[in-house]
């Protein structure tokens, strides 16, 4: 069974002018179309074929670096594009709002520890915001196209948000800026989102 890209749940120009037209356009269509096309080519012939996502990248450590870094890349992306959206930003609500404040003392804390996860993070990977083993929050990040689900992964747990820190998603605008993009994208973050996902991962 091959992957597939899904279409963006919005327009490429939605999340202006925080994530600019030709950084989704490229990002969507490029760069997350051949994650994909790499990862049906790498699959084939092995039990990967007929597993899904969750369960290949949970036994990562049984395939090649193509199914990791490609595995890892489709996943990661659906997961990105889903928890952005035009008129987003503001904060979380309700349950997920009170186990963020209960783990980090408060929303402005999560906030300055995932852009700390995603500043301090060097050359490519994720900053992340995962239900841990423990049923907990945490943050994390992880190298490349790698994600908490690996297991590999020093950290591991169900990604709930996560944000890209490739150059390939922000550079257009932002250059070698990375903290100014870590910045605006809580402008376009869909916490309702974020919030259905902490209640699944839970
Ligand atoms: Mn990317």
């Amino acid at each position: 069974m091959a992957f597939e890209l899904e279409a963006l749940p919005y327009s490429v120009e939605a999340l202006e002018p925080h994530i600019d037209r030709e950084t989704m356009e490229i990002h969507h269509d490029r760069h997350h179309q051949a994650y994909i096309d790499n990862l049906n080519k790498a699959i084939v012939g092995t039990d990967a074929e007929n597993a899904s996502l969750e369960d290949i990248l949970k036994n990562i450590s049984k395939y090649s670096p193509a199914v990791r870094n490609n595995g890892g890349g489709h996943f990661n992306h659906k997961l990105f594009w889903s928890v952005l959206g035009p008129n987003a930003g503001g904060t979380p609500t309700g349950e997920l709002a009170q186990a963020i404040d209960e783990t980090f003392g408060s929303f402005d804390e999560l906030k300055k520890k995932l852009q700390e996860a995603g500043a301090t993070r060097f050359g490519s990977g994720w900053s992340w915001l995962i239900v841990g083993e423990d049923g907990k929050l945490a943050v994390t990040s992880t190298p490349n196209q790698d994600n908490p689900l690996m297991d590999v992964a020093e950290v591991k747990g169900t990604p709930i948000f996560g944000i890209d820190v490739w150059e390939h998603a922000y550079y257009l605008k932002y250059q070698n800026k990375r903290p100014a993009y870590l910045d605006a994208i809580f402008n376009v973050v869909n916490w309702d989102t974020v919030a259905q996902n902490y209640a699944s991962a839970k």
